[in-house]
């Protein structure tokens, strides 16, 4: 069984201006097809990387006779991905192509209309669906057995099915990555000058911001045990002679005992490697005097999704932090050394010159080392979009890249919008480059780091990569006006994946929701409290239903969150607990935490 897995050649000059990213999924995937199958006879072409043609990509494919193709896509990769699987097709007929990654796992229904050629999608977490998938093609099951293969997609004639969603794998410390199917030598990141790898130690998210796609795609929040992540990390250390990793996980530290058993372990072993994370600014806040011992395990960067400088769009996103925790967290990583980098989404439909000027002067006074401002963009799978959705005018998808505009702000032109963006770029990274980054204090490693984050954002500004404005003819202010986002007006939403479609997909916090619901109708109808067990079951389920906050909870309920789905614990909740996770939860509204804290 040959299986050729393709990352397909998109770029859109956001996150990867840092250097060559080593892709993650292709290391899981290959590794879990070994390990538990005995598949080993995987082969990887990074046409990304090696920004290939699609002549470039043919010739890399003629000699690999595969008997599986595979390839991945987010939302703006989805029609080079479908192209890949086209390519593969003409190639290779008999060779059964498949299609993974977020986008085709909620858009599954137009995908297949738009790419008949995909023989099937794996929809979520990839790992058991696709050795299954392999083996039932291994077997000479497939097609005519593939109605048995749990979590995917695929078309009937007219039709499109989908199989039943497989559960998110239990056991996570099954997962492990065979990082060796990769051609190291060219994953370099540039701030470092070392290799860089994303490994994996924590799946989903136990928040439910609106505006993003994560904790719906893993639906369970998991933790790999800390020891095994470091044991990957070891291995990709000295043999792959990685020098730096940024974990690939949505929310690494909301298990704080399960982070702190990471970075010691990490420290244990005395390993030669710097690493970043991706964090909520409330996480920060209660590691406060963690922070120092972060920063003497190799932590040296944390990206914070401070989101938006108006706490009215902070409470749209459902991110349940303030203002002034954006900027709290900023200053104490500062002064603990860890390089804080802040995101904001600008672009809603709200959004004015003075407004985006507003988050400017708010970034100033927060001063983290560096900034960045993504575009809102509307995933259709988003909670977010429901509420939004018609004001969508664009649904070329290959321009859902945090770079484009893709909503036009009722006062502003999406050209304008790009250029009070370039403008913030501009003055925060002059800014920093004469006045903070040559004279950092003290600290060596952050200086360097700093500089090289700065060489990697100019080299992409010269080669008009960054944001892509090499391609939208985007010269400066004067440009405004001419500048040219080329969307295809042709393409269009065929239809927002419905609740029949994804019935069966339900992540830890719909779960919960509906235990909440089924608690809350009990009451009403029994007319009197629940029964312990109906109550344990109801708080657990607050945990997540909320949208977060729950890491200022209590150990029981943080366990209750940890165990994901219906798992619950045998503890027994205070009587304030119950009471909060009985209130129905409204939108935005945030349970009174301190109070609940105070009287413990
Ligand atoms: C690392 C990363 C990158 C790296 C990518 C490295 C690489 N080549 O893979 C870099 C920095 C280059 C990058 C760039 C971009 N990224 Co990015 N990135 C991430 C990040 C942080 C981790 C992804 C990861 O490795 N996860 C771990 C692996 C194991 O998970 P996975 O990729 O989902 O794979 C699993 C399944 O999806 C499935 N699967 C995936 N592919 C396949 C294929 C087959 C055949 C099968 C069977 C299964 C399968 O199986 C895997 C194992 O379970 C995520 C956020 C996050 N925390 O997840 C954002 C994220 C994926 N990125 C995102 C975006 C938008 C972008 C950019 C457009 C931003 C920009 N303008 O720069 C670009 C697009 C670049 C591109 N060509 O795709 C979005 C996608 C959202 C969406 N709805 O599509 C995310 C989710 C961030 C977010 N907050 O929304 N990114
Ligand atoms: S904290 Fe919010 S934005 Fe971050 S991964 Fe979780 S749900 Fe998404």
């Amino acid at each position: 069984m040959r299986i050729v897995l393709i990352q397909p050649n998109y770029h859109s000059g956001g996150a990867e201006v840092a250097g060559n990213w080593s892709p993650a999924w292709v290391a899981y995937l290959a590794g879990y097809l070994k390990a538990k199958g005995g598949y080993t006879d995987i082969r990887f072409i990074d046409a990304m990387t090696d920004d290939m043609s699609e002549d470039q990509l043919r010739a890399a494919l003629a000699d690999e006779k595969p008997d599986i193709v595979g390839t991945t896509a987010n939302t703006p990769a989805i029609y080079k991905a479908e192209r890949v699987l086209e390519i593969a097709r003409e190639m290779f007929p008999n060779a059964v192509t498949v299609l993974g990654g977020i986008h085709g796992t909620f858009m599954y229904q137009q995908v297949l209309r738009e790419a008949p050629w995909i023989d099937a999608i794996v929809r979520g977490e990839g790992e058991e669906v696709f050795l299954n998938l392999v083996r039932s093609v291994d077997q000479g099951q497939w097609p005519d057995a593939r109605g048995q293969v749990k979590g995917i997609a695929y078309g009937e004639g007219e039709k499109v099915i989908a199989t039943q969603a497989e559960a998110p794998i239990r056991d996570v410390d099954d997962i492990v990555a065979d990082w060796g199917v990769l051609d190291w030598k060219k994953y370099i990141y540039i701030p470092t000058g070392t290799r860089v790898a994303t490994p994996n130690m924590a799946r989903g998210c136990p928040f439910t911001c609106s505006f993003c796609s994560q904790w719906k795609f893993w639906r369970d929040y998991r933790v790999r045990d800390p020891k095994k992540v470091v044991d990957e990390i070891e291995t990709l250390v000295k043999e792959y002679k990685v020098g730096f990793f940024i974990l690939a996980d949505e929310e690494p530290t909301i298990n704080k005992k399960a982070f702190i058993a990471f970075c010691e372990e990490l420290k244990a072993r005395k390993l030669d490697v710097l690493w970043g994370i991706n964090t909520r600014v409330t996480d920060v806040l209660r590691d406060e005097d963690l922070l120092p011992f972060y920063r003497s395990c190799g932590l040296v960067h944390i990206s914070l999704g401070t989101e938006a400088a108006a706490q009215l769009n902070l409470d749209l996103f459902h991110k349940e932090t303030t203002v002034a925790d954006n900027k709290r967290a900023i200053d104490l990583l500062r002064q603990n050394g860890i390089v804080t980098e802040a995101q904001f989404i600008v672009g809603l439909e709200n959004e004015t010159v003075e407004t985006i000027e507003e988050t400017f002067q708010l970034c100033m006074d927060w001063n983290p080392d560096m900034a960045n401002w993504s575009m809102f963009t509307p995933w259709p799978f988003s909670d977010l979009y429901r509420e939004m959705g018609d004001q969508v005018e664009v649904h070329d998808f290959s321009q859902y890249n945090f770079v484009t505009p893709i909503m036009k702000p009722k006062a502003m032109e999406r050209g304008e919008l790009l250029d009070a963006v370039m403008s913030c770029y501009r003055r925060f990274y002059s800014k920093k480059a004469i006045f903070s980054y040559p004279w950092v204090p003290g600290d060596k490693v952050r200086r360097k780091y700093l500089q090289g984050c700065l060489k990697a954002y100019l080299r992409s500004a010269m080669k008009r990569q960054f944001y892509n404005l090499g391609k939208v003819g985007y010269w400066g202010p004067h440009t405004i006006k001419k500048v040219k986002f080329a969307f295809d007006r042709s393409r269009k939403l065929e239809q927002t994946p419905d609740e029949a479609a994804t019935a069966d997909w339900k992540s830890a916090s719909k779960r919960k929701q509906e235990e909440i619901d089924a608690g809350i109708r009990a009451y009403k109808e029994a007319g009197q409290p629940l029964d312990a067990t109906q109550n344990q079951k109801a708080a657990s389920a607050k945990v997540m239903a909320c949208g977060g906050g729950d890491e200022q909870m209590s150990e029981h309920a943080m366990l209750s969150a940890m165990g994901g789905c219906g798992s619950g614990t045998d503890q027994q909740l205070s009587e304030h607990e119950m009471e909060r996770a009985m209130k129905p939860c409204a939108k935005g509204e945030e349970p009174p935490l301190e109070e609940a804290d105070a009287r413990r």
